[in-house]
This record gives C-alpha cells, sequence and structure tokens, in this order.
C-alpha cells in the first residue's frame, strides 16, 4: 500500500566522533553511507546532527582566525558537500544538516533543511549560543561558542515541506521553552534537532551522565508534548579528541513519547515512521493555543531575559 504523504519516515542519522583533522571528504563518505542506509529503510528524511562536517571545533582555543575559518563553510552545497546533495536527491530523501557557515563576514552556527529534490528549502541560525566567549586555560575544553558564532538573526522560522509544517533548532536551544513554541505557533509539525552534548563536563560544570540524558530526554518530550510536534534529537556521540560526547539520538512523538531511540555511540541510522496527523489531537484539544493561551500575562517574556525578582 502507498505511504501516505503525511507519513513521514525519519532517518535520525547520529554520527561518532569526528577527529580534530579528519577531512570534509571522509565526513562525507560517513553521512553518504547513512545516506543509503536510510534509502534501504525508506526514508523520506534524514536528520544529521549540528556540526556534523567537522570535529566539534569551539572546544579549543584558536588565536588565528584562519584556524578557526576552516571549520566554516562558505558555499552549501560546496565541493565536498554537493555528492550528499546529488545523492540525496538520486534517492528522493529530504536532509537536515548542521554546518558552520561564513556568511557576509558573519559566522553562524547553522542547518539547513533541503527537500527531495535537492534544493534548500529552509535555514536556522542557532539563537542560544552557550559556553563563553573568552579563553579559559583552566578549563580542561573550552566551549567557545560565543567567541566563534554570531548569534542567529532568522528567529525560528518553519517550512512547509516533507508534506507538512517542519522547523530546526540547534542543541543548547532545545533546552529552552521559547524554540520550541515559537514554533508551536507557527503550526509546526516536526522539529528536528543535532547536538554536540559533553556526557559530563557541560561548560556550566560537573554533571554526571545520567544527569545530562535526563535533561536531553526531558527537555525534548516536553517540548514535544506542550507543543503537539514531532522532536527528532540527533546526537553526535562517543569519545571525540579525548572528549566524551553523549549520545542518546531520540525521534519523539507528540505525545512526549520516545518512539525510537539509539543504542550506540557510533555511526548509528535510528528510524521510525511519523505520522504528522498524530499531532492533531492535542493541537486541537489541551493545546489549543488560540482557545487557552493568554499572551496578554505573558509580557516578561519578551521584556526582560534576566529575573525582575519582585520588591523586598
Ligand atoms: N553544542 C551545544 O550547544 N552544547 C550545549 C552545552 C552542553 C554546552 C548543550 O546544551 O548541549
Amino acid at each position: 500500500m502507498a505511504k501516505s504523504n503525511r507519513m513521514v519516515t525519519v532517518g535520525a542519522a547520529q554520527l561518532g566522533p569526528i577527529g580534530l583533522n579528519e577531512s570534509r571528504g571522509e565526513v562525507v563518505d560517513r553521512l553518504l553511507t547513512l545516506l543509503d542506509r536510510a534509502h534501504e529503510r525508506g526514508c523520506d528524511l534524514v536528520v544529521f546532527p549540528e556540526l556534523a562536517l567537522t570535529t566539534f571545533f569551539p572546544r579549543w582555543y584558536f588565536e588565528d582566525q584562519e584556524q578557526i575559518d576552516r571549520f566554516f563553510e562558505s558555499a552549501m552545497p560546496g565541493n565536498e558537500t554537493q555528492p550528499l546533495f546529488d545523492r540525496a536527491a538520486e534517492y528522493g530523501i529530504g536532509f537536515c544538516l548542521g554546518f558552520a557557515e561564513l556568511a557576509e563576514g558573519k559566522r553562524y552556527n547553522a542547518c539547513i533543511l533541503v527537500d527531495k529534490s535537492g534544493e534548500i528549502v529552509g535555514k536556522y541560525r542557532k539563537v542560544h549560543l552557550p559556553g563563553h566567549a573568552d579563553h579559559k586555560p583552566e578549563r580542561k575544553w573550552q566551549h567557545l561558542e560565543k567567541a566563534y558564532f554570531d548569534v542567529g538573526d532568522l528567529g525560528f522560522p518553519v517550512w512547509r515541506a516533507m508534506g507538512g509544517i517542519m522547523g530546526m533548532c540547534i542543541c543548547n536551544d532545545r533546552r529552552w521553552p521559547e524554540t520550541y513554541r515559537m514554533m508551536g505557533l507557527q503550526g509546526v509539525e516536526m522539529i528536528m534537532l543535532g547536538y554536540n552534548t559533553p556526557a559530563t563536563e557541560p561548560p556550566w560544570g560537573f554533571e554526571p551522565t545520567h544527569l545530562a540524558s535526563l535533561h536531553n530526554n526531558l527537555s525534548m518530550q516536553s517540548g514535544a508534548y506542550q507543543n503537539a510536534t514531532w522532536v527528532i534529537g540527533v546526537a553526535k556521540a562517543g569519545r571525540e579528541e579525548g572528549c566524551d560526547m553523549m549520545g542518546g539520538t531520540l525521534i519523539i512523538a507528540p505525545t512526549g513519547e520516545i518512539v525510537a531511540q539509539g543504542r550506540t555511540l557510533d555511526d548509528e541510522l535510528v528510524v521510525a515512521d511519523c505520522d504528522l496527523d498524530a499531532c492533531n489531537h492535542y493541537k486541537n484539544t489541551v493545546f489549543n493555543f488560540a482557545e487557552h493561551r493568554q499572551p496578554d500575562q505573558y509580557g516578561l517574556i519578551t521584556e526582560t531575559a534576566g529575573v525582575k525578582l519582585p520588591p523586598e
């Protein structure tokens, strides 16, 4: 029987570690292998992680701008990424790809949505940049996203693609309810996101692995449920240049339930059939925004970034 055009078979393409000196060509070959597997398994859409073409370079302090810029793409597709676009179009598979973008002198932690014909139909630039802007030699690992990237300037757009309403965000964005709600208010039905999350040493201090994993699931499951949307969270995993990265790739239904999850810390394709009509029930009932939200009462959310304490 033919698949309904509201059923999207998604391949969450987790990546194992990428070495500092691994070339774009070598990485793209790994992405192509995952794409081949996705084709064999009947996927319509493949989601790759944040900064999927290189190692997670903000963990190092580089003084020289040229050393930083080698991790950035100034064209998308470029020579090295073109084969990914070609193979995906040949298979009729759409994909979401995270990469470092150099555009008009600005540097973004970005991702794109490519449709089944190989056209870029959406772009997102990461808004919530974690970490620090200054070198912290006392830290075992740097987290220099605030130094190497500009804050995303595209807001949280959504696009009509793959038969539904699709949105994207990147890594730390997944911890913020505003991210999901901005897309929820535009009727999003599937949010794709990739992440690079250390298993024990986030920039805010030591955390046991079980908490890193709890917070990963908690954020994405609540974002899915409270906005009645699918969430596809895809990890870069394993020991990358000595730093343990959390896996935990998840496909989450609009009920908040996990329907598929990664089992390894390596390149792995996690597949699920995602019925976009499964969003309808909660969008029309408990989270019928038009009927139940009270935006007049939410002023503080856009008035202030920090906490406004009550008077003493
Ligand atoms: N790449 C990220 O944005 N990582 C952040 C933390 C761990 C710095 C995250 O929220 O997972």
